[in-house]
């Protein structure tokens, strides 16, 4: 097939391009949270990118960016390939955004070559998965999905500022959330190429992995309250300060993780003392807790454990502590034809067709609600995400897009979804 650009390596660029203002909110650090002025630049160059390869694009009623290409008959369900434009704080440049312009130099590889499939091929670019704006994840892939509560248009961001109100700012009507959603038989299957963000790959000296299933999430968010007090003047054992108990919190919940099975893990990433100052004694300590496995069953009894030592602990201080459940994310596993499929196209790249499970969120694991997925997975440097240190190289991102297109075609050639629908 004729190519006339790097394939993969370009997808790697756009997203080093995409690494500083404008496509950040902050100087020297990634920082492109949903419906900002970051977000909206992203949209805007991600939407010339597309129509350049091909794609009809457009917003849909969430803030996701769309692209479409045609198959060979007009309106045939869709293909989708995508992942997420938004970004953690201070995060990497490939996180999500490599899986949207890999999906770019696929479309546009068929496109020069005049190729035409069954199906669909729409490309997405989902305004927020990793939920460093507003406390829910995923808010544009359920909406996709036709899981998302309206509800969610009542969070408030760090500054107060509603979804709704965010919605609205950014040009989108918050009352049509709901259109976002996709009809099941509009939507084929969707693949999601992904950074690994851990250091299986590397460690085994492989560029790709094919994706088993996604580890089932929980966040939750604990406030312990005591009495604000004086820090000079209060003694040590006439306080009621609830930042030691916080600690002894953490490492309760670092005790039942370490102490568990199916890759249980939990994580602290946000922490606050109230007011907030040297000299004051926090009246209340508020801090998140995200706890994953790959069984449900196991992430709940962690969160249940957790939160029977948290209250224990607090009424051994004589404090009080609540923990609210802010959202829950089912384990999902990858369909297994698709699966099949996307190995035999690694293989056709020469990669070892690698197996694993994420423990990562993706977009994946909320679009299986909708239709089969499947998902590969990058190599990057170290196993190192979440950070700007994250690093791919563009042999393995040109692999990955081989490796897409060959699922492409072996999709195109198979029968058997539409056996197995
Ligand atoms: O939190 C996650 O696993 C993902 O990176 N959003
Ligand atoms: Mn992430
Ligand atoms: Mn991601």
């Amino acid at each position: 097939m004729a190519e006339a650009f790097d394939i993969g390596a370009r997808a790697k660029a756009r997203c080093d391009l995409m690494g500083a203002a404008p496509y950040s909110e902050a100087e020297g650090m990634l920082v492109r949270r949903f419906l900002t002025p970051a977000h909206k630049a992203a949209l805007d160059t991600l939407k010339f990118w597309m129509e350049e390869a091909g794609l009809a694009a457009r917003i849909d009623a969430a803030g996701n960016l769309v692209g479409r290409y045609e198959g060979a008959a007009p309106g045939a369900p869709a293909l989708l390939i995508g992942s997420h434009i938004d970004s953690v704080r201070n995060g990497g440049r490939y996180d999500g955004a490599l899986g949207v312009t890999l999906g770019i130099d696929v479309v546009e590889v068929l496109n020069r070559a005049g190729r035409r499939l069954p199906f669909a091929v729409e490309v997405v670019a989902f305004g927020d998965e990793e939920g460093s704006r507003f406390p829910a994840s995923m808010t544009c892939s359920r909406a996709v999905a036709g899981t998302v509560d309206v509800q969610v248009m009542e969070m408030v961001d760090g500054d107060g500022v509603s979804l709704a109100e965010a919605f609205a700012a950014f040009g989108l009507d918050p009352t049509r959330l709901e259109e976002a959603a996709r009809k099941p038989g509009e939507v084929l299957a969707f693949l999601e190429a992904h950074i690994e963000q851990g250091p299986v790959l590397e460690a085994e000296d492989l560029a790709l992995g094919v994706v088993t299933a996604i580890a089932a999430q929980k966040r939750l968010m604990v406030r312990i309250e005591g009495v604000a007090g004086h820090a000079g003047t209060t003694p040590m054992a006439l306080r009621k300060d609830p930042g030691p108990a916080a600690a002894e919190a953490m490492l309760a919940l670092e005790r039942i993780c370490r102490g568990g099975c199916d890759g249980l893990v939990g994580t602290v990433g946000r922490m606050t003392a109230l007011p907030g100052a040297f000299n004051v004694i926090p009246g209340a300590v508020e801090f998140s807790m995200d706890i994953r496995a790959e069984v449900e069953a196991t992430r709940d009894a962690a969160a249940e454990a957790i939160t029977a030592e948290i209250e224990a602990i607090a009424a051994r201080r004589g404090l009080s502590a609540s923990v609210t459940l802010m959202q829950a994310l089912a384990a999902s596993p990858c369909d297994p034809g698709l699966t099949a499929l996307l190995e035999a196209a690694v293989a056709e790249t020469g990669q070892p067709p690698r197996r694993l499970p994420s423990g990562a969120g993706h977009d994946a694991m909320v679009i299986a609600d909708l239709c089969p997925t499947a998902m590969l997975f990058i190599r990057c440097e170290g196993g190192i995400s979440h950070n700007p240190r994250e690093a791919v190289t563009e042999a393995d991102c040109a692999l990955a897009a081989r490796a897409m297109l060959a699922f492409v075609e072996r999709l195109a050639a198979s029968n058997s979804l539409q056996r197995s629908a």
